[in-house]
Parts: C-alpha cells; sequence; structure tokens
C-alpha cells in the first residue's frame, strides 16, 4: 500500500544531526569501495567534496608540540608550563584563520586547566556541530599519539575550513580540552557550563583521542548511528576496514557529552590493548603487540605515529564535518511522503521493495532529498539499502558490514537527486545478503 503524508504543517523543523551520505552517485556500477561477504561493492560521494587533510601539516603541528613539551619539562600535563604554551599555540593559529576563539579557564587540583573553543563564524547558532580532542598529555611525556594525534588532526582540519572559506548550513565549533587525563576535567566544565538551551543546540559531537597510533586499528565509536555510519562509510570507501571501539566507552571526552544526551561519535587507533591475528591480517602492523606500547609513556614522541594511521584518520575527520554539518533543516512547507507499511525483508534472499508515490510536484528532485528510513532488524550488517527513482536510477545508502553486529537501521540520508523527475513512485530497496539474521522495514519517508 503506498501512503503519502501531505504537506508538512510545521514550519521548517531541524532534524537531528544529518544523515551521512549525501550525493550517493546514481549507479549500480561497481567502483573502488568495500566488498562484503555478498561480494557486492558500492561507491558513494561525500554531499561536497571535502578537501584533502594534509598529513605533512598535521605532523608538523605535533612537530611544534613536541618541541613545546622539549622546552618544558617533557611533557604539556595539566597544570603544567608546557599545557599553557600548547592552548597558547593553537590558539594562535586558530586567531589568524579568523575563527573566534574563547579560553574557558578552571582549577583542578590547585592548578589552572584552560580549554579552547574555536567558533567558526556563520552556520546556523541553532544547530551546532562539534568536534573536540584533548591537548594535555600525562606528566611522565609529550603525549604525541596521546593526545597530540587528534588535537593536530582537527586543528589541521580547522585550518582547512578556513582556507575553504566553507559555508555549512550548521555552525562548527572544535575544541581542545585540558586536563583529560585527570578525568575528563575539561569537558566535564564546559558541559556543565552549557545551558540546557545551548546543550540543546549541540546536534553531534565527535571525539578524536589517540587516531595516531604506531600499530593501530581502525575503530569507530558505535554510539549515535548516523555519525558512526558516515565513518564506517568514509573507510569503506578507501577499503579501510573499520571495528566498533570497545576500549573506552566513557574513557575519553565524548562521554562527558553523551551523558547529557547530545549524539557523540569519533575514531580511535587502540592503546594498550593487543593487536590480535585476525586484527593484523585484516590491517597489517603487528599481533600479539599493543597498539600502541608507549601509551602513557615517556616515548610517546612523534616517532610514535603512524602517518598512515593519522592520514587516514584526518581525512576521516574532514569528511564528516563536510558531511554532518550540510544542511538537515526541512524547507519550511517541506512536503513529506511516507509508506509505513512493514514488509518483511527474508534472510539472506532477494531484495524487497516498499513504495512511495510522488506527484503533484514540479521539475526534478532537490540535491539534499531526504531519506528517513526505519527498518528493524538483527545484525542490521547484515544490509545492503538502496533508493530507486522512478527511472529505475539507483542510490547506495548503506553498504553491508559484516562487523555491524547493531540492531535495527534508524537514519537518515541526504541524497543528491537533482537529475531525477520528482513525480513518479519512488522505492526504498534492501536485501540481506547474510544468514541468520532477520527483519523488516517498518517505514520510510522522503522529504522534498
Ligand atoms: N582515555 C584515553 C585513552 C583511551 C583509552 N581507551 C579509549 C577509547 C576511546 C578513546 C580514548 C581511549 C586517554 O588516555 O587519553
Ligand atoms: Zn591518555
Ligand atoms: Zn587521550
Amino acid at each position: 500500500m503506498i501512503r503519502s503524508v501531505h504537506r508538512r504543517l510545521a514550519t521548517g523543523t531541524a532534524i537531528g544531526i544529518a544523515g551521512l551520505l549525501a550525493a550517493a552517485v546514481p549507479t549500480a556500477a561497481a567502483t573502488a569501495g568495500t566488498t562484503n561477504g555478498a561480494g557486492s561493492t558500492a561507491s558513494v560521494a561525500a554531499v561536497a567534496a571535502p578537501p584533502d587533510i594534509s598529513v605533512t601539516n598535521v605532523k608538523a603541528h605535533l612537530t611544534d608540540l613536541q618541541s613545546i613539551a622539549t622546552a618544558n619539562g617533557g611533557n604539556r600535563a595539566h597544570g603544567r608550563s608546557g599545557y599553557k604554551a600548547s592552548i597558547d599555540f593553537v590558539k594562535a593559529k586558530l586567531d589568524a584563520a579568523g575563527f573566534t576563539t574563547t579560553l574557558q579557564q578552571f582549577t583542578y587540583f590547585g592548578s589552572t586547566g584552560y580549554n579552547l573553543i574555536a567558533d567558526w563564524p556563520g552556520g546556523d547558532s541553532n544547530q551546532v556541530l562539534m568536534a573536540g580532542s584533548h591537548l594535555d598529555s600525562v606528566s611522565s611525556g609529550p603525549g604525541m599519539n596521546d593526545n597530540g594525534s587528534g588535537s593536530a588532526a582537527i586543528l589541521e582540519t580547522a585550518l582547512a575550513v578556513s582556507r575553504a572559506q566553507f559555508t555549512p548550513e550548521k555552525h562548527l565549533r572544535f575544541a581542545w580540552w585540558g586536563a583529560e587525563e585527570l578525568g575528563l576535567v575539561g569537558s566535564k566544565y564546559y558541559v556543565n557550563s552549557l545551558s540546557s538551551t545551548d546543550r540543546s543546540k549541540v546536534k553531534g559531537y565527535l571525539n578524536f583521542d589517540m587516531i595516531g597510533s604506531p600499530n593501530p586499528g581502525y575503530f569507530v565509536y558505535d554510539d549515535d548511528p548516523t555519525i558512526e555510519q558516515t565513518f564506517k562509510t568514509y573507510f569503506a570507501g578507501i577499503g579501510v576496514p573499520t571495528e566498533i571501539e570497545t576500549e573506552g566507552d566513557g574513557r575519553s571526552d565524548h562521554a562527558s557529552f553523551k551523558n547529557v544526551g547530545i549524539p557523540v561519535g569519533g575514531l580511535f587507533t587502540g592503546a594498550s590493548n593487543t593487536k590480535s591475528s585476525a586484527q593484523a591480517t585484516k590491517w597489517g602492523g603487528t599481533a600479539g603487540q599493543a597498539f600502541d606500547r608507549c601509551y602513557h609513556s615517556s616515548c610517546d614522541t612523534t616517532s610514535n605515529i603512524s602517518d598512515t594511521a593519522l592520514d587516514r584518520n584526518s581525512d576521516a575527520i574532514a569528511y564528516a564535518i563536510w558531511n554532518l554539518s550540510a544542511g538537515t533543516t526541512v524547507p519550511p512547507g517541506g512536503d513529506v511522503y511516507e509508506n509505513t507499511t512493514d514488509v518483511t525483508i527474508p534472510d539472506y534472499g532477494s531484495a524487497v521493495t516498499s513504495s512511495v508515490a510522488v506527484s503533484g510536484r514540479t521539475g526534478n528532485a532537490p540535491s539534499t532529498l531526504q531519506v528517513g528510513v526505519n527498518i528493524k532488524h538483527t545484525w542490521r550488517g547484515d544490509l545492503v539499502i538502496d533508493l530507486v527513482a522512478p527511472d529505475g536510477s539507483t542510490y547506495r545508502l548503506k553498504n553491508s558490514s559484516g562487523s555491524d553486529s547493531a540492531d535495527d537501521v534508524v537514519a537518515t540520508y541526504t541524497v543528491n537527486a537533482s537529475s531525477e523527475a520528482a513525480n513518479g513512485t519512488w522505492q526504498l530497496k534492501v536485501q540481506d545478503v547474510a544468514r541468520y539474521d532477520t527483519g523488516y522495514i517498518d517505514s520510510w519517508k522522503l522529504t522534498f
């Protein structure tokens, strides 16, 4: 049964954090990408091409932070001169790049701590996307991987935003936290300092703590599904498998935001846990050895970095910021076409479809067509999901992923459907490409 829901009565309604894919390429042709168990591959494209983040530039920031540590007793810890010098270094670069910076002071264990908040002017102040890293090290070393890597990567991404004069719909805010090593002190102080109104404006927080480990794994936080899928889509696009981050629930600054209900996500390359044989086969590196043997040690220097991991994660950060800061506000009068009929998805079987009829519109669909999907299904990694336009063009929304064991797909995807006539029958096409898990399409909708 095809149902269409009439013109949305409310004026523009901000949907939570944007769905991941923006402009899926309208082709069934397989191109470079990830291959799942069923051998299907897919291609995806970002909503607006994020810039390549130069790992040379990121490493130059790390070299500067290393020099700061060397000149300040060998560390950049809370309450030490090396931390304040680090904050001043990052702030100066952001001020020069046109950011509005704020140094937020707090006291912990009798020492003054600092958070650096950098707002990129513009965007909807009621929809803030944040990216953050802790800038402090432990007192036993310079903290290049932990967490110069995250700090330098988001610094370079912020500078890339400035160079591009990027103008996303959401407002971008970057943050460098103090005293994370003492218990997420700086980020907790920041979140607690926000009014409930200002907290509600933060639509997502992306955390980057240890993203250059010398024996790296590629871990994606398993928190907000849209943010998680955004990172997974990036890594699938470069053919790098990922795993769900399991070492740190609550062990970094994203916990401060998650604890007050803000959607969070992030990336991690591993700390003191040991890389397994299966992981070494998947990612390279050394099985039976810690992801970072210098975790919290004096040897966490600039030579304790995997350039490949740092490069990949820096580019993933830019991909996520460019994609998740795209518009998700339904324009005033946005029209919703929805089908709420349940459709069973056969286990390891042929694809099923659910349709909506669009009529009475003029011209083509928008470049930011919102596709809201609600699928109940155990082990959602079994599922491949496509949008099929009235003329049969296929837009990949979600690839299968053998490691994604979480349940259900509840997400909003943004598709560039501007080459498609708006009127006609649109279909959601879903296939279960692996055995033993079952489910159904609960509902889906198009918002023009
Ligand atoms: N708490 C971080 C290191 C850390 C350990 N597990 C995770 C998981 C996710 C992010 C970070 C971490 C620190 O020592 O700074
Ligand atoms: Zn640490
Ligand atoms: Zn850390």
